[in-house]
């Protein structure tokens, strides 16, 4: 007889859960053939970012705006309050993050970068010191705009694929207080703390080490500041991994998380379910005077700052799905999911389980190709002509060159990235993503990698073209 086929929960010992919600509205895609495809990826340039949508099959560039709204979200939308000032969707966005992550003032803006820009301008000082869990693409360049000088104060376990420490994101105090020791802690613009950290893997920080970091900030009267894009995620994992918070909620993780810092920048393009939006949100009443002054000058009024009514509307709304404990437990589950896949067929990837992408490791599928070959651009480009899943670089090209010496930065994580966005792909479309990538595995040796032919000045990975070598 037939060996009856497991099921994902009996093949780990426990029952099975599904995703808390259930499908309303489809939207078609399109599958091409490989001749489509390389036309495709010849005209975009060997970069996944200049590919038309229209073109890839399923889309794991990022988790950025990328997420399925609920029909709670969309009925808000329709409550949107269009006035320049005062939209009452800005009050209760403003309600919603007091309640949620316990911050008193909100300045909207219209994403991530948005926030970034507002925050880096009005609290670095030039030559100040920013230290940080790793560098984020967009977040370093603004605090370097602003006269700050970036410092990678990660812990080193988050810079080995293999290291299978469960919170790679954690700061090493150690590496700070070199900085202090050396400048003064006047020197240190403040912490800038990112939960799940996107370039390590979406690698954790546990509250052990926030509580850490408070601490010593403390001590020497340094501000914290939080990258809060995937906070919620971050919550998530310390409920997993962390001894004390199994039966907590991981809404009180997230308030007791945030409430160890000083405030908080936001792309709500991820957690928060919805397309686009962002902030920046302070306890301190002087710092939020000085985001809501600079506000108006480059996003919008401080009761919108760049975001519609209904914009702020779906954000509320999705700021309360989003920390639900069994919404959070199926977003990580999915990606889980994935990653359990490619590591039973011992593919290379970045250890462990991150929250919202499964990154593999370039440098490990191609030992052939130097970085300068561009090893995670390539591996990108081989998994779109294979099968249509389009990924991103996270390596050599993102890192960007040194602005002191004009050469690339060559980081010691040389990944691509398979994101997924939040409740728009099923556990099919996984199966598709890990056979393709298998089959990308299996004819690594036969690839070679790229040269670069464009380069823009600034986050070149979004527009930098290349050719075969
Ligand atoms: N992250 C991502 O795909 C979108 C653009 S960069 C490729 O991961 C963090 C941790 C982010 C982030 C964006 C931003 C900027 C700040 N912090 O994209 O401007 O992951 O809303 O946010 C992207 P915005």
């Amino acid at each position: 007889m037939k060996e009856r086929i497991k099921t994902m929960g009996q093949q780990a010992g426990r029952r099975s859960w599904a995703e808390p919600w259930k499908i309303k509205m489809v939207e078609p895609i399109r599958m091409t053939s490989k001749e489509e495809r390389i036309k495709a990826m010849e005209k975009a340039g060997y970069n996944t970012f200049l590919l038309p949508s229209a073109d890839v099959y399923i889309d794991l560039l990022t988790d950025s705006g990328t997420s399925a709204m609920s029909d709670r979200q969309w009925a808000g939308m329709m409550l949107g309050d269009e006035a320049y000032a005062g939209s009452v969707n800005f009050y209760h966005l403003e309600s919603t993050i007091r309640d949620v992550y316990g911050f008193q003032h909100l300045i909207p803006t219209h994403q991530g970068r948005g926030a970034e820009h507002l925050m880096s301008q009005t609290q670095i000082k030039k030559g100040q010191y920013v230290p940080g869990n790793m560098y984020f693409t967009t977040t370093k360049l603004h605090q370097e705009l602003a006269g700050g000088i970036f410092v990678d104060v990660i812990i080193d376990e988050a810079h080995d694929p293999n290291s299978e420490h469960p919170f790679k994101g954690n700061m090493d105090i150690a590496k700070i207080d070199k900085i202090v020791k050396e400048h003064g802690a006047d020197s240190i613009a403040y912490l800038s703390v990112a939960g799940t950290v996107n370039m390590a893997g979406g690698q954790p920080v546990s509250m052990q080490n926030i509580k850490e970091l408070r601490e010593y900030a403390d001590k020497h009267g340094i501000l914290i500041y939080l990258d809060a894009t995937r906070l919620v995620e971050n919550a998530y994992f310390i409920k997993e991994r962390e001894e004390g918070y199994k039966d907590k909620p991981v809404a009180e993780i997230l308030k007791e998380f945030a409430g160890y810092s000083d405030g908080a920048w936001m792309s709500g393009k991820k957690d928060h379910l919805v397309n686009i939006g962002g902030w920046v949100a302070v306890n301190d009443a002087d710092v939020a005077d000085k985001l809501r002054n600079l506000v108006v000058v480059y996003e919008g009024l401080h009761t919108y700052g760049g975001m519609a009514g209904r914009d702020m509307e779906a954000m509320a709304i999705g700021i309360k799905e989003s920390i639900q404990d069994d919404y959070i437990r199926a977003r990580v589950g999915q990606v889980q999911y994935l990653w359990e896949l490619l590591d039973n067929w011992n593919i290379p990837i970045v250890r462990p389980y991150g929250g919202h992408a499964v990154f593999l490791d370039a440098k490990a599928f191609y030992p052939h190709i130097p970085q300068d070959e561009f090893p995670a651009q390539t591996l990108a480009a081989e998994l779109y002509l294979d099968s249509g899943v389009r990924a991103m670089e996270r390596g050599v090209v993102s890192a960007g060159r040194d602005p002191k010496t004009g050469k690339h930065k060559y980081p010691k994580l040389e990944l691509v990235r398979l994101t997924i966005p939040r409740r728009v792909y099923t556990e099919a479309h996984m199966d598709v993503v890990a056979e393709a990538v298998k089959e990308v595995y299996e004819d690594a040796k036969n690839v070679k990698g790229l040269k670069m032919v464009y380069e823009p000045a600034y986050l070149r990975f979004f527009q930098a073209k290349f050719e075969r070598l």
